[in-house]
């Protein structure tokens, strides 16, 4: 390596290493914080204002004149509110929070956030939607993105992934035409916040490679019952760099400690309507209640003498590598714990880019993340308006960061000095490099030998396009499976082109399972091979038979903690039972919602008042976890003759939600018409079930009454 010259007396001011705490960003934003309280109405030049209902007119009754500059201020700052939204991931929320490495992350990166367990790195999380618009519904099928800005004491690194592990195309080249697949059509707009259309189903039909994904996206995955249910994907192959600058392979997860649990179909289209808020609202709630969300960062740790002993690609983004094979390592610890100040200048300013990276991270030569480098800057340009983005609170890094970058759009930094070049003489050669180190040094790149032609080509060991499909199609539960099946069936139903249809049906599920193929096919009345169709090479071969991991069952939460329950009450029911229910609710870390048919206080049998948390039809039964109706020979009278009180338990019960009637409340039963189950739990108290109610919702839903749910008219 050259010697840079400039570089030898680099020790630079003392503030340029590690200060950061968990802290750090917060302490930063603070200082561009702003509250009106207790100050006069301005203009934005700090001029008073004395009306600020009235523009400037010639008489009370006459036109306007330009002369009014409050006016034309006021009136030019709104025209000009909006920026572009994100052209994918457009809708989305985020939440602060910090990263604490545990005892043996520094083993495998030399990156400052791994060395400490002690040491609290400040993150900024976003979770995403992709297909649909700023103002679309949040329980969409579609993948959700999951961007991890940390802030370290090295500068800014972002882990832009998703909650899916594998992607729809293998070179970015096609993320245009993926994109544009995808997205409403051009014509009219429509579908918003859906893949059921036309443009959609022809593109991934016609390309192989986004099988997988796909498949994924028709899984239950797609619509996850709260952000914190959710597991999260690096997707790409990266490298980590350690102390000696050896490098490995890894694969990022973030794995959730709430486990994981997703929607019914039915339920997130419900909750379009309902609550199309429904997981930024779920997440703001829980940690404005100090109820914070926690994931583990997960590393699959591959040597480099590795690489090339998988039935796959590394390098392919469209192949996941099964936990069986290289275990998920846990490396510390992601805690969201504190909501933004304001949508627009956090949530909506940030810009993540896979890019953005620090010593003893690095790339990988995957395709698709060989072209997002490049993607994310430029989008900034446009969406923040210009290069300096990264000015912008939300975006500036917690370390002091000084350059010979100049100028252009809304600069806020007043560089002082004369010389912005380097090498200089004149400002004492400032800012200098810093040459690569194990602690606290300059970036430097893997050095990987590359010795190749140029070629528009892909490798072959990117053609196998199936093989990782069957495997997560083996790898599901009957219901999972049967939860796939209807997905294809009902995104296929609005498609209107048949040929796209019969396309998807006959070319493309069989060579995933000829199982699979032949149930959709059927609510089709399409025929389907019997065989797979592809040829051997596009079929490839997975050494497993079956991976466990990919099922959602794999990481049930296990205990109703986080869990949301509703009570249903109206006049006359049992008060007692009712406090007891909030309690013991409580004290296992669920919420206890009381769901009266209004909003006035509850009579109770001995004359207490219950207060009403929501109305029947303001918390409808897809907005909760399980339903309990408490005794009380009125109060279950007036719930069983009401249609929405009816319609509670008849939804409820056809998401598989576990349902409790105690005393008269099994009068509910007969009056809804619905059958008794194991998840429909009968007893005179609450103790006499709680034992069993906290074991089935700990699996979060009845999944045995799966297969005869759907005969519920509700
Ligand atoms: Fe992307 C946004 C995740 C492939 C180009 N992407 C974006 C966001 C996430 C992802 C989470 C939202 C970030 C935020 O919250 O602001 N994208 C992924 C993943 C991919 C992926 C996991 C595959 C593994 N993306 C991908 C490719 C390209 C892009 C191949 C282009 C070559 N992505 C973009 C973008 C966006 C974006 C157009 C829109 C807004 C933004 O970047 O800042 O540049």
């Amino acid at each position: 390596m050259a010697k840079n010259p400039h570089s030898e007396s680099n020790s630079g001011p003392a503030n340029d290493i590690g200060q950061t705490n968990e802290h750090r960003k917060n302490e930063q934003l603070e200082t561009m914080r702003s509250s009106a309280e207790g100050h006069d109405l301005r203009t934005n030049q700090g001029v008073r204002i004395s009306d600020n209902h009235n523009s400037l007119k010639a008489g009370e009754r006459g036109p306007t004149l330009l002369e009014d500059f409050i006016f034309r201020e006021k009136m030019n700052h709104f025209d000009n509110e909006r920026i572009p939204e994100r052209i994918v991931h457009a809708r989305g929320a985020a939440a602060h929070g910090y990263f604490q490495p545990y005892e043996n992350a520094a083993q495998f990166s030399k990156a400052g956030l791994f060395q400490d367990p002690d040491k609290r790195t400040p993150v900024f999380t976003r979770i995403s939607t992709v297909q649909g618009s700023r103002g679309s519904n949040d329980t969409v099928r579609d993948v959700r993105g999951f961007a991890v800005k940390f802030y370290t004491d090295e500068g800014n690194w972002d882990l832009v992934g998703n909650n899916i592990p594998v992607f729809f195309i293998q070179d970015a080249n096609k993320f245009p035409d993926f994109v544009h697949a995808v997205k409403p059509e051009p014509h009219n707009e429509i579908p918003q916040g859906q893949s059921a259309h036309d443009t959609f189903w022809d593109f991934v039909s016609l390309m192989p490679e986004a099988t997988h994904a796909v498949l994924w996206t028709m899984s239950d995955r797609a619509f996850p019952r709260h952000f914190r249910n959710m597991e999260g994907f690096g997707v790409h192959t990266f490298r980590l760099i350690d102390k000696q600058e050896k490098s490995r392979f890894v694969k990022f997860h973030w794995k959730p400690v709430a486990g994981t649990c997703s929607l019914i179909w039915d339920e997130a289209q419900k909750l379009w309507g309902r609550d199309p808020d429904f997981n930024r609202r779920g997440m703001w709630e829980d940690i404005s209640n100090g109820d914070f969300l926690e994931w583990e960062l997960g590393v699959q740790v591959i040597e480099e003498e590795s690489e090339h002993s998988f039935d796959f690609d590394i390098l392919d983004p469209t192949k996941l590598v099964p936990e069986e094979q290289v275990p998920v390592i846990p490396i510390g610890k992601m805690v969201l714990n504190r909501n933004p100040d304001n949508y627009f200048a956090e949530t909506e300013q940030v810009a993540f880019s896979p890019g953005h990276i620090i010593p003893g991270i690095d790339f990988s030569n995957d395709p698709l993340l060989q072209g997002r480098l490049f993607s994310y800057l430029d989008t900034q340009m446009l969406r923040l308006g210009g290069p300096n983005f990264h000015e912008i609170p939300i975006n500036r890094p917690v370390c002091p960061f000084h350059n010979n970058q100049r100028d252009s759009v809304h600069r806020q930094t007043i560089n002082t000095g004369q010389a912005s070049y380097e090498p200089n003489s004149i400002d004492g050669g400032w800012p200098k490099e810093t040459p690569p180190g194990p602690e606290n040094g300059g970036f430097e790149s893997h050095h990987e030998r590359v010795d190749a032609n140029k070629v528009r080509a892909r490798s072959d060991s990117f053609g196998d396009h199936y093989s990782q499909a069957t495997l997560f199609w083996d790898s599901q539960t009957n219901v999972e499976q049967s939860h796939i099946i209807q997905a294809y069936a009902f995104e296929l139903s609005k498609v209107q082109r048949p040929h796209i249809r019969e396309r998807v049906i006959t070319e493309i599920l069989p060579n995933i399972s000829v199982e699979l193929a032949q149930a959709v096919g059927e609510m089709h009345g399409v025929d389907t091979p019997s065989a797979p169709t592809a040829s051997v090479e596009e079929l490839g071969r997975s050494s497993l038979n079956e991976s466990p991991a990919l099922s959602l069952m794999a990481r049930l939460p296990g205990n109703i903690k986080h869990r949301k329950i509703a009570i249903l009450a109206a006049n006359g029911v049992d008060s007692d039972q009712v406090n007891t229910l909030q309690k013991k609710l409580a004290a296992e870390g669920a919420t206890a919602m009381v769901i009266g048919p209004s909003m006035a206080p509850i009579k109770g049998a001995n004359g207490s008042l219950v207060e009403s948390d929501a109305m029947l039809n303001g918390m409808p039964s897809v907005t909760l976890d399980a339903v309990i109706v408490p005794g009380g020979k009125d109060s279950v009278a007036e719930l069983a003759s009401s249609g929405q009180g009816r319609y509670y338990l008849q939804e409820a019960y056809k998401h598989l939600k576990v349902i409790v009637l105690l005393g008269e409340g099994k009068n509910m039963l007969s009056a809804s018409n619905v059958p008794e189950d194991e998840g429909i739990l009968l007893g005179e108290h609450i103790d006499d079930v709680f034992d069993r109610f906290k074991a089935t919702l700990g699996k979060h839903r009845v999944w045995p009454r799966d297969s005869v749910a759907n005969d519920m008219p509700a």
